[in-house]
């Protein structure tokens, strides 16, 4: 379809998805097949077309804390796996306090506390309850929170002290690829938890990665099973292989690129925060990504060399370059500019 469009055509594509076309299945593997840059670039321009339409050229930006490193769990694909013997670190709450009066001011939109499943916290959830309550007091702003498979009860507590968006991806929809991704965990018991918070007033991101096995066929089924969740933000991550873990060595030959896959979310999630990470290939990379249509940087780092991203591009790089300041600089430049708090409250529907 898309291959043969000229401009006039493209916009009417676009036009027809702000109309609420619904791309079928084979409209997706279609798109998905995309190869040539020509096509390609197609597929971004509708993308930008119907992300501009909701969104202009506003940009949101969330900040990323990854509190805790530790975790009980040993998926393949993930650094901070049980199995790796590498150095962790937990932060206090009074170094959470400080770092969010160092925050003050500062342009975020959200601020995302991300933990890896810590049993310091799965033992006594209240103390990660407390964490959001004093973010919650110092800044006042929307908190995200990505704590992994927490208890219900915790989730509700939360979202009492003032967490609004829960984070919590399937990684794929494609049970047989999930069990070797997510080795040991329930896939239900993800996709409930996800259920749950939506159904108690929160806002809750989904997410795939590609690069990690996935062909076309299982990307439809993600995407599909993202769907049928109605998430207020989708992601999808190419997956970066980290040292020490089962899936070090694998590479993957296939074409399902993070930006194609970041353009058709957003004709399949016309209205959607749609992330572009700093976490995969930085700067240069989100000027990418928001050209294929994401419209929230994430994974921009406070000012506390301390603090790691996930997947970490720049692990081992002499100097980081994800702070807040590099990418407002870098959306000017793009002809971008960051939104009003006003306007993604509205978005959250707070
Ligand atoms: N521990 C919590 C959990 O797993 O839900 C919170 C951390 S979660 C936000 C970390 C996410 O980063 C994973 O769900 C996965 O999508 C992504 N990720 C982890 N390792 C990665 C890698 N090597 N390459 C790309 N993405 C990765
Ligand atoms: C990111 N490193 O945005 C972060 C992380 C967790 N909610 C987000 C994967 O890329
Ligand atoms: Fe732990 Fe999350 Fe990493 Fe899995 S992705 S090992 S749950 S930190």
């Amino acid at each position: 379809m898309i291959q043969k469009m000229v401009t006039e055509e493209l916009d009417s594509f676009g036009e027809k998805i702000i109309e609420g076309f619904e791309l079928s299945d084979d409209d997706l593997r279609a798109l998905l097949s995309l190869e040539s840059k020509e096509e390609l670039e197609k597929l971004y321009y509708v993308a930008q077309k119907v992300r501009n339409h909701y969104f202009g050229n506003r940009v949101f930006l969330n900040c990323f804390i990854y509190f805790s490193t530790y975790c009980k769990n040993q998926c393949a694909f993930c650094y901070y796996n049980c199995k790796n013997e590498i150095n962790r670190y937990r932060l206090t709450g009074e170094e959470i306090k400080d770092m969010c009066k160092a925050l003050k001011g500062a342009g975020f939109h959200m601020i995302d506390l991300t933990m890896g499943e810590d049993p310091y916290y799965y033992d006594d959830p209240d103390r990660f309850v407390d964490l959001v309550r004093i973010v919650k007091e110092e800044l006042g702003l929307p908190i995200m929170i990505s704590p992994g498979v927490m208890d219900r009860d915790t989730l509700l507590k939360a979202r009492e002290k003032g967490a609004n968006f829960l984070a919590l991806y399937q990684e794929t929809y494609d049970r047989k690829l999930y069990e070797k991704l997510r080795v040991g965990q329930s896939f239900e018991r993800r996709l409930n938890t996800r259920r749950f918070a939506k159904q108690h007033g929160y806002c809750v991101e989904d997410g795939i990665l590609t690069g990690i096995g996935n062909n076309i066929e299982s990307t439809v089924i993600s995407i599909r099973g993202m769907k049928a969740n109605n998430p207020n933000m989708v992601r999808v991550m190419t997956f970066l292989p980290q040292e020490g873990t089962p899936l070090e060595d694998f590479r993957d030959s296939s074409t399902l690129s993070e930006l194609k896959i970041i353009a058709v979310l957003r004709l399949m999630f016309p209205k959607c925060l749609i992330p572009a990470s700093l976490d995969l290939e930085g700067i240069d990379g989100m000027v990418h990504r928001l050209n294929a249509g994401a419209n929230i940087v994430t994974s921009i780092l406070p000012p506390d060399p301390r603090l790691e991203g996930v997947a970490n591009y720049d692990r081992g790089m002499e100097e980081r370059d994800r702070d807040i300041t590099s990418v407002v600089k870098r959306l000017k430049i793009m002809g971008m500019e960051p939104a009003s708090q006003a306007e993604f409250e509205k978005v959250l529907g707070c």
